[in-house]
């Protein structure tokens, strides 16, 4: 990606530039608000198929992201060949069910219990797509030679924050799945170990029956999240 010797400081003009009136500012950051409010985690599926140029409209806004130096430093795996998600959900399962059985604190359990979490996880076979996020712990220039990331974790996730508002917006629903450990994603995947897998997001519709777990309902207010001085 990057080549040693484009790395100097030139400007452009700004490309683009909003110029909202108050009132249409106002608008619109409570229309997206109120959007985001229907944005629920979703852990059941239907097999309804999702085209992948939506998945790569998504993720490509996904790489706008701000990231540390610029460095770009995620990779995305879109999986939809069924063979694929069958591998990964029973890799998955077997962890999870290490974890659930004794694997994660008596105190991580209970904090699960009103999600309804186990070691089933039809989601990864059911919906259409898994998306594998990946942070790149350091990059390599075109020469081959290495150079360091920054802010790593920060940038993947306000890329992965921004690929859950793209999905949320093309009409998706989405499951952030974190199997504990994840080590076994960057080998069936065949990413390089400069590479982390942070999380997998299943992305599809959800089935006719979903539910969602009544907690998830209850957000902090906004006095609680938001100081002004
Ligand atoms: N990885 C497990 C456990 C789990 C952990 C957290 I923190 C969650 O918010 C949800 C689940 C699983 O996926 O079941």
């Amino acid at each position: 990606m990057f080549s040693k010797d484009a790395l100097e400081y030139t400007q452009l003009p700004l490309p683009h530039r909003q110029d909202l009136d108050d009132a249409e500012m106002l608008r619109r950051a409570e229309e997206y608000r109120d959007f985001m409010a229907t944005r629920h985690t979703v852990r059941d599926y239907s097999t309804r198929p999702v085209a992948q140029d939506v998945i790569e409209a998504c993720i490509a806004a996904a790489g706008t992201a701000p990231s540390g130096a610029n460095h770009q430093p995620w990779h995305f795996v879109a999986i939809k060949d069924p063979a694929a998600k069958k591998q990964i959900r029973d890799a998955a399962e077997e962890e999870e069910r290490k974890f659930y059985a004794g694997g994660a604190s008596d105190e991580w359990i209970k904090a699960l219990e009103p999600i309804g979490t186990n070691d089933h996880k039809p989601h990864l076979e059911d919906a259409p797509w898994l998306i594998v996020v990946f942070a790149q712990r350091y990059g390599t220039f075109d020469d081959g030679t290495r150079y360091k990331n920054y802010y790593v974790p920060e940038s993947v996730g306000i890329a992965t924050g921004m690929l859950l508002t793209a999905l949320h917006t093309a009409g998706l629903t989405t499951l952030t799945h974190t199997p504990n450990p994840m080590k076994f994603l960057g080998e069936l995947l065949d990413r390089p170990d400069s590479e982390k897998a942070t999380m997998i997001i299943a992305v599809g519709h959800a089935a006719q029956d979903a539910t969602i777990p009544s907690v998830a309902k209850i957000k902090k207010p906004l006095s609680e999240i938001m100081t002004v001085r």
